[in-house]
């Protein structure tokens, strides 16, 4: 059994979408960000980040309770615990690295700059926004041009990049002005991963 540690947030329903297309049974705790529950003693046990999502994997390597955080780690680590959801070859692998980076590194931060401008600063420094989106926008393109080569993220079928992706392409979208439109593949993209019961059972347990 795996704990999942989550936040109402797309880094939290990056960890429970994945969990739900892995089919691994796990015991939801909620963390309430904004009432601190992230930064008390037992949270930062497990994160000394804290952060949320985090598992900790009861049954982890060797039967001992395994603790993962941060979003891209625990993707690697369910693909490398159940052996799904990652390609065999490592042309294929390479792909997955290549793109949950995009996401982990580039999306998911450029729109956390934008949440922490436009949502959270006291002051608003429309520059300071405009970076953000702007950036939010370009690694946007960068997937709806990837998208319109392979149907997946990393090539022909649907692996840990595409899930770890999906939440930014569909919750954090929501506050770019005007949304995605024109971004056609993307679009496709989204409505395929949607239909499934696992992503949307997933992204209702992080929301
Ligand atoms: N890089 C981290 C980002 C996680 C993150 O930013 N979590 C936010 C919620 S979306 C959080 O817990 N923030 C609390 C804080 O920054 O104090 C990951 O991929 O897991």
């Amino acid at each position: 059994m795996i704990d999942l540690y989550t936040v109402a947030t797309s880094n939290g329903q990056r960890a429970s979408i994945l969990l739900e297309e892995f089919g691994l049974p796990y015991t939801v705790h909620k963390v309430n960000l904004p009432g601190g529950d992230h930064l008390k003693p037992e949270f930062l046990a497990i994160n000394p980040n804290g952060m949320g999502p985090v598992i900790v994997d009861r049954d982890g390597p060797g039967g001992k309770p395994l603790t993962v955080f941060e979003c891209g780690a625990i993707a690697l680590y369910l693909a490398d615990k159940t052996g799904k959801l990652m390609p065999a070859d490592l042309a294929g692998r390479a792909e997955v690295y290549k793109w949950l980076s995009v996401v982990i590194a580039n999306l998911a931060p450029a729109f956390a700059g934008q949440y922490f401008t436009k949502i959270s600063a006291k002051e608003k420094v429309q520059s300071a926004i405009d970076i953000f989106e702007g950036r939010a926008m370009r690694f946007l393109k960068v997937l709806d041009q990837r998208l319109g080569e392979v149907p997946y993220l990393a090539g022909a079928s649907m692996t840990i990049a595409d899930l770890v992706a999906y939440p930014s392409a569909t919750t954090s979208v929501q506050r770019l002005p005007g949304g995605i439109p024109g971004l056609t593949h993307l679009q496709r993209w989204v409505a395929s991963m949607g239909a499934r019961p696992g992503v949307q059972k997933g992204m209702a347990v992080s929301s």
